[in-house]
């Protein structure tokens, strides 16, 4: 891969940490309002999806949306300021955290309700296989979304009339406190599509590139007209579901054990910093003997530790930039709300 991608997924996953534990902070000041669901733990799904995608790709997605809308590009403090529910965000600051949305990136949005993602993504990718063109559609959900029926319903009609829909399952494997052995008879997520013939994968969701090669792959075989194709990345979250839920009916140690042994972001550092070592690098590293070779390779490789820290220290000022920016835009009036009422009286066809 590309070092400079590799870069650009780096600082991504540190934006994304960045800013959704700010976002808990300026919740917890009481500047968001509402539900507010974080996506610490889970960035390289995000990320590794997102940096395959083309511009011309479509992205519906989840409540759980601020990282796949910063990835797409739109700015943090337009994230920020709808969060805030302030004229300057995405939505006008009507939509908040679960509803981020944005036409021009092809951002279609964020949804509250578990499993809408599906016929919504289905509908969009219609309209693009109607059209014969060469573009995607990308739909996360999460675990606890298989069993709504929408998800049979619109793997169903995808397969059917060959869709170009990216099915991405985040499995985090709770839905809010249940863990997903006692919310699915059928837990390998994955397994599910060969029930609609849809080829489908397990991959490890905490490993970026690993992600991203598997999207690359999928995607090549949506555009060559070969049907929906679906991804299921084994990621964790590490907090609540939700602001309002502590968490503590996942035991402590497994929550300790992703931290140390599975956080994307420190996985991706150490694949950044160390770059890839050759065979005989590991060789004379000796077996299992990471730390001491990233340390050798962190002089001459793709990132020296200067670099990562001044990454660190940049996207920690776009954080602090984006919450300024969205404190200082104002509230949202009466005229606002009926002016986005109307806004698609006449029938515009969004897609
Ligand atoms: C149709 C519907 N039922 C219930 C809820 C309440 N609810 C909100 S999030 C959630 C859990 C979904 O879990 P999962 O799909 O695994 O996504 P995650 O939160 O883990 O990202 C539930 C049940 C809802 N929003 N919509
Ligand atoms: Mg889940």
């Amino acid at each position: 891969m590309e070092p400079d991608l590799m870069k650009t997924m780096l600082r991504d996953m540190l934006l994304a940490r960045a800013f959704e534990e700010r976002a808990a902070q300026e919740y917890a000041q009481g500047n968001i309002a509402g539900f507010l669901h974080l996506y610490p733990g889970e960035e390289a799904v995000a990320v590794g999806v997102l940096r395959a995608a083309e511009p011309a790709d479509y992205i519906v997605s989840t409540y759980r949306e601020h990282v796949h809308a910063l990835v797409r590009g739109i700015p943090p403090g337009v994230v920020m300021a709808e969060l805030f529910g302030r004229k300057d965000g995405c939505c006008g600051g009507m939509g908040g955290s679960m509803h981020l949305f944005d036409r021009e990136r092809r951002f279609m949005g964020g949804y509250a309700i578990v499993g809408e993602t599906f016929p919504v993504a289905a509908g969009i990718g219609y309209a693009v296989a109607m059209r014969g063109l060469p573009e995607a559609v990308i739909c996360f959900f999460g675990d606890g979304a298989v069993n709504q029926g929408t998800f049979h319903e619109s793997l169903n009609m995808a397969a059917l009339w060959k869709l170009p829909v990216l099915f991405v399952c985040e499995n985090n494997h709770y839905q809010i406190g249940t863990e997903i052995h006692r919310h699915s008879a059928v837990a390998e997520v994955h397994k599910r599509a060969c029930a609609y013939r849809i080829p489908a994968k397990r991959i490890d969701g905490m490993d970026v590139l690993a992600v991203h090669d598997a999207t690359i792959e999928a995607l090549e075989q949506i555009r060559v007209g070969n049907g929906p194709q679906l991804l299921e990345c084994e990621t964790y979250r590490f907090r609540g579901h939700s602001m309002a839920d502590p968490g503590s009916y996942r035991p402590r140690v497994e929550l300790q054990a992703f931290e140390s042994n599975e956080d994307p972001v420190k996985i991706a550092i150490a694949e950044t910093v160390a770059g890839y070592p050759s065979e005989e690098q590991i060789a004379a590293a000796g077996s299992g003997n990471i730390e001491r070779l990233s340390g050798e390779l962190q002089r001459s490789e793709l990132l020296t530790v200067a670099q990562l820290e001044a990454m660190k220290k940049e996207v920690a000022e776009v954080v602090e930039e984006a919450v300024r920016f969205a404190g200082n835009s104002p509230e949202p009036v009466m005229a606002d709300a009926r002016a986005a009422l109307d806004c698609n009286r006449h029938d515009e066809v969004l897609i």
